[in-house]
């Protein structure tokens, strides 16, 4: 394992002026000719000539005319070459249907595509395959497949062939080339400087029906980019393709953005609320990349929060204008928590910026991509909407066009705005998440909070200095009136304290309004405090996180010490399911629990071993308590959210349905699945026919039903992947294996297709009191399943590799199996290198 460093990066020697490739497609031997022109760099006096090259068979090269014999290597090839000027010629051939680790050229159901990023050019020909070498792009693609798509704009085509010119310098990594048999749903879009822009998704024949909601999804995007920062398209085409397989949800692609079909194809009828608002959220955030990735890069792959925290940044910030500022909030925080939380407290924690990777491919990570985009938000909290403003404007100037650095990017706010920002840097290279202690203290109209960080040791980081840390602070008196509105602390040192003066009493604090920093609270709050914040909170974010703290400490209690829900917690959830001035959405985020892998998370921050049996039984007599004692308010809340009328999948609507669905998977505990039987049987839309098939299976019911969702859907993948997990996800424990087990005996289990293979497999890692079966069959049969895949595509398995981070939380029986089963996948002579390193980071 070879590792790269941050601190090692050099400029390259030769960069290029100009691409030319020309495919001749065939399944098994497609022909690659490139003619690219190179140039020395004036900024380095380092003249070898190396182009990167994986699994490549070179058949001619040449330098300026002249036959040349390079050095040819696995990783690519060396040469003499001038120190001047040349033009570099070469063909290779490449095998696009035996590639199934979907990186470079491949094929998915007859169709040609590829994926670049981070390394995948380099499959395809030798070529400088690193982000700081950008160049325009000229590409001539010969088949007999009807439609031939590439970067940029058309430029000419005839029978058999079509060429494509992009005019924007850009990275090997934004390449993309599509053929197939394939039909479009066109539209166009006028710029806000009224350029007219040719739009189009792509899809297999049988799918045009389920584009419009992109095709929305993506004028809004361009227009909120035009209105919010000023961005404007600036190719004449932009074109979507959805693909069957593919490793992640999609890729930026110079104006050929490829997309896995799960997060661009959807209806009414095959597609959940959820699978609406990823797509509108993918959409956006592959086109925002146009400015931020696309016309401003990253210099080197450690710089990739550079363009991905942004990015998800600007899509988060999208969403909520689209959905609701509020709920798209908690959802944020309710996924941070869940998976780069997790990551931060485990041995795969690392640094937003990482400092070393052997694959980079196993640094898309939410770390990069959420903690990332954590980061600018408070950012923005710290220089204000304007400040923001101003230094994002003197970004998209200073650097278009460029390869650029997380230095940059600092310096562009530091110039607009004046802030020294030194230390809050720190984000950017400390690992872990900070803990933030809060004690009070009031006396005569005095109120003091002193604020404490702490940010426990990581992999390679066992000494954290303080960091700058936003935290906003609202206070409400004990009528529960707000007497401080919302102002930002900031944190900067290891204990700090701010104070509020002429209060008439002792005020209740709600810290950390809007989740203001990446950081977890900790302060001797009692459950009265916490109800009284649900109760009476103005910020709806701590409102909910009122509740959340709360379900978690009553959940705690269960499972750490046999108590029963008290009712003062059931109460005070009936207030919220009565109180109609709540919006449907987020009433329906307040009623749900956390589940098993968010309560172990938590009691193993509380110091105790989780037992995901207990935690599962705890969940399970807690929701049986609140479904006993809310069900009048339920009852009448499954009544009063139907919605008369045809589907909109628009938020107001989506919240209805999922407060209904809420309410519905507490009923379905006491109706014995009388409800979620006739709501299956007369659902049109997919929201509703699969949760109430979610209801009947986490209760035990519904097998006809399981059974008839397969005969209506068999045809249809998307819809078929959601029916494999789903008997995974509410599985009960003890069934949860043999569930998997079953399903992948099935013909329908094409394990090669990575979403097929999530659906079985990652659903089952999911299941937090299945996998982490006593008898250790959860950790065997995905183990099993990791290895199989990591032959074929090692990016997906080692993505998945990572349900294994958790271990060190559990009992030593529990710990002593998993590390076989990390033994077990790394210790195989083929191990991909992909793999090698995840296991050996999760054992280190
Ligand atoms: N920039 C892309 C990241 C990516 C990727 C996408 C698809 C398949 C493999 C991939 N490797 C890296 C996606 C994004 O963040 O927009
Ligand atoms: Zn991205």
């Amino acid at each position: 394992q070879q590792t790269i460093w941050l601190k090692d990066y050099t400029p390259p020697a030769y960069l290029v002026e100009s691409v030319s490739l020309t495919f001749a497609l065939a399944p098994r031997a497609t022909r690659v000719v490139s003619k690219i022109a190179f140039r020395p760099n004036p900024e380095t006096a380092d003249r070898s000539f190396f182009l990167h090259g994986e699994q490549l068979n070179l058949l001619s090269a040449k330098i300026d005319g002249k036959e040349v014999t390079p050095d040819v290597t696995e990783d690519g090839l060396t040469c003499p070459a001038p120190d001047a000027p040349f033009v570099w010629e070469a063909e290779v051939e490449i095998s696009p249907e035996t590639n199934t680790a979907l990186e470079g050229l491949y094929m998915s159901n007859g169709m040609y595509c590829t994926q670049c990023e981070a390394e995948g050019f380099r499959k395809i020909t030798y070529y400088p395959d690193r982000p700081d070498v950008m160049a325009p792009f000229t590409v001539r693609i010969e088949s007999d497949l009807p439609v031939l798509l590439s970067n940029g704009n058309p430029s000419a085509s005839g029978d058999g062939w079509a060429e494509w010119h992009d005019p924007w310098p850009k990275p090997a990594y934004l390449f993309a080339l599509v053929a197939g048999e394939l039909v479009n749903h066109p539209d166009r879009f006028t710029t806000k400087s009224g350029k007219d822009v040719e739009l189009n998704i792509w899809v297999r024949p049988g799918d045009e029906g389920k584009c419009a909601y992109g095709m929305d999804a993506l004028k809004r995007s361009m227009t909120w980019d035009e209105e919010v920062y000023g961005r404007e398209y600036d190719l004449d085409i932009f074109n979507i393709v959805a693909v069957d397989d593919f490793n992640m949800g999609a890729m930026e692609n110079k104006g050929l953005n490829i997309f896995n079909s799960s997060a661009v194809l959807c209806s009414p009828e095959t597609s959940t609320d959820a699978n609406f608002a990823r797509i509108e959220a993918i959409i956006a955030h592959e086109y925002f990349h146009n400015w931020t990735g696309n016309r401003i890069t990253c210099r080197d792959w450690f710089q990739l929060c550079l363009k991905e925290g942004l990015t998800v940044y600007r899509d988060q910030q999208f969403s909520r204008d689209m959905r609701g500022e509020a709920v798209h909030r908690i959802e944020e925080v309710l996924a941070l928590r869940a998976r780069q939380f997790r990551e931060d407290a485990g041995p795969l924690a690392h640094p937003v910026r990482p400092e070393s990777f052997v694959e980079i491919n196993n640094f898309y990570t939410a770390t990069v991509y959420e903690k990332g985009a954590e980061v600018i938000g408070m950012l923005k909290q710290l220089v204000g909407d304007e400040g923001y403003a101003k230094a994002l404007d003197l970004y998209f100037e200073r650097h278009d066009g460029d390869a650029s650095t997380i230095e940059d990017w600092l310096k562009v706010f530091e110039d607009a705005t004046g802030r020294d920002l030194t230390q809050f840097k720190r984000w950017y290279s400390q690992a872990g998440t900070p803990q933030v202690r809060v004690t009070d203290d009031y006396a005569d109209g005095r109120y003091t909070l002193t604020l404490e960080q702490e940010t426990q040791p990581t992999p390679g980081q066992s000494n954290k200095d303080p960091l700058v840390i936003p935290v906003a602070v609202g206070l409400l008196n004990p009528n529960g009136d707000e007497v401080q509105p919302t102002t930002v602390l900031e944190l900067t040192e290891a204990k700090q304290s701010f104070t509020f003066e002429g209060l008439s009493s002792r005020p209740v604090p709600s810290i950390l309004r809007g989740f203001s920093a990446p950081v977890t609270i900790q302060k001797d709050s009692d459950d009265a405090e916490r109800t009284f914040l649900l109760a009476h909170d103005t910020d709806p974010f701590n409102k909910w996180e009122a509740g959340r703290t709360l379900a978690k400490s009553v959940l705690s209690r269960m499972v750490l010490n046999g108590e029963t829900a008290p009712t003062s917690y059931l109460d005070a959830l009936r207030a919220v399911a009565r109180d109609d001035t709540l919006d449907p959405a987020f009433r329906s985020l307040a009623l749900a629990l956390p589940g098993g892998e968010d309560m172990a998370q938590s009691i193993f921050a509380l110091g105790h071993c989780p037992d995901p049996d207990a935690i599962f039984r705890a969940c399970r007599s807690l929701r049986d308590a609140i479904a006993a004692h809310l069900s009048e308010p339920l009852a009448s809340l499954y009544d009063q959210m139907a919605i008369d009328g045809p589907f909109s999948p628009d938020a107001k609507d989506a919240g209805r349905r999922s407060l209904r669905q809420s309410a519905l998977s507490y009923l379905t505990r006491l109706d014995g699945g009388e409800r979620a039987t006739a709501l299956y049987a007369a659902a049109d839309n997919m929201t509703e026919q699969l949760g109430a098939l979610a209801s009947l299976i986490a209760n035990g019911h519904g097998q006809s039903e399981v059974q008839s969702f397969a005969n209506q859907w068999g045809h249809d993948r998307l819809v078929m992947d959601k029916w494999f997990g789903l008997q995974i996800s509410h599985a009960q424990p003890e069934e949860a294996v043999s569930t998997a087990e079953a399903l992948t005996q099935r013909d329908d289990f094409d394990w090669k297709n990575p979403n097929r293979f999530r659906s079985v497999i990652g659903a089952l890692a999911m299941n937090s009191a299945g996998f982490h079966q006593a008898s250790g069959a959860g950790y065997a049969f995905v183990a099993d399943w990791l290895i199989r895949m990591d032959e074929a595509n090692p990016q997906t398995a080692a993505r998945m590799s990572t349900a294994f981070d958790s271990w060190r939380r559990y009992d030593a029986d529990r710990q002593g199996m998993i590390r076989d089963a990390l033994t077990r996948i790394g210790d195989r002579p083929n191990v991909s290198r992909d793999m090698a390193e995840m296991v050996t980071r999760m054992l280190g």
